[in-house]
């Protein structure tokens, strides 16, 4: 089998749990992690999918420290990557689910809402804190978040960067079910899925998952530009120096 390097591979006999396992308590996410999930998916056996964390949170998102030395063609290159993996696990012929403790904020935000189905824990928060960082979401959490829940509360989080609890999220629709022991809980439904019929599960998902490939392509292109402002680098620089940032509008 192959050796990952931030995830480790669990297989169970109607199903699989890839954990995200990053030597940061925070999971924090980069390519390599997400090539690796993607891996996963393309395994032989294709069967439901449990992403999980390890450590203290799901993922806080990508690594702010691997968008120091980003401009913004490395930034396109980046969303347009992250993008093929997250429509990868939309394609995935049968059920995502994303077992959510702690943080999901994000780049982890957006890899649970690629997911078919979300449970959290109760103390778990989610958000879209990339315009506090004077970015934008890059891996299709604009679109995802507005299918979701439509325009009005996706405007809401991804605009004012602010986290929400498990019980929000759960009011507003983003997670399907809070529970204590989420990995446990969404063994059970992937057990569920195992006595299902696959061609019936895979053509349910086709048809709901679809979503209209003209947003995603804004969003890379938005991910980029921000890329060329001086705010980005202000943002980015005053999270990693634990300052408040003063954005000057270019
Ligand atoms: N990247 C790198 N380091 C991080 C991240 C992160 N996303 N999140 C936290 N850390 C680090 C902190 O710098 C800190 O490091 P140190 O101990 O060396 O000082 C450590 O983790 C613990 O963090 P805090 O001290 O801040 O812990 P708190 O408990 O006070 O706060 C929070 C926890 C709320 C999670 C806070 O750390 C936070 O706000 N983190 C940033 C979350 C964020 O903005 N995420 C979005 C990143 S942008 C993004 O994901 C864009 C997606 C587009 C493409 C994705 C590509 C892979």
């Amino acid at each position: 089998g192959v050796n990952y390097k931030n995830i480790k591979l669990e297989e169970k006999t109607n199903y699989r749990i890839a954990w995200i396992n990053r030597e940061s308590p925070l999971n924090p996410l980069n390519m390599e992690t997400l090539e690796e999930i993607d891996n996963v998916l393309g395994l032989e056996k294709k069967e439901t999918t449990i992403i999980a964390g390890m450590n203290k949170a799901f993922s806080a998102g990508a690594d702010i420290k691997n968008f120091l030395q980003m401009k913004e063609s490395d930034a396109f290159q980046f969303a347009a990557g992250g993008h093929r993996i997250m429509n990868s696990i939309s394609s995935y012929p049968f059920p995502v689910i994303a077992a959510i403790h702690g943080y999901a904020l994000g780049g982890g935000f957006e890899l649970a809402m690629a997911c078919d189905i979300r449970i959290c824990t109760p103390d778990a928060q989610l958000g879209l804190p990339e315009v506090t960082l004077g970015i934008v979401p890059g891996f299709g959490g604009t679109q995802r978040l507005k299918e979701l829940i439509g325009e009005g509360n996706a405007f809401y989080l991804a605009s004012t960067g602010m986290r929400i609890t498990a019980e929000r999220a759960l009011q507003m629709g983003i997670v399907n079910e809070i529970a204590d022991k989420v990995v446990e809980r969404s063994e059970e439904i992937a057990s569920r899925y195992a006595e299902l019929p696959p061609v019936s599960l895979r053509l349910i998902k086709s048809l709901i998952r679809k979503i209209p490939d003209e947003g995603f392509q804004d969003e890379i292109d938005a991910f980029a530009e921000v890329f060329g402002t001086e705010d980005h680098e202000t943002g980015i620089k005053a999270f990693l120096e634990k300052k408040k940032p003063q954005f000057k509008g270019r």
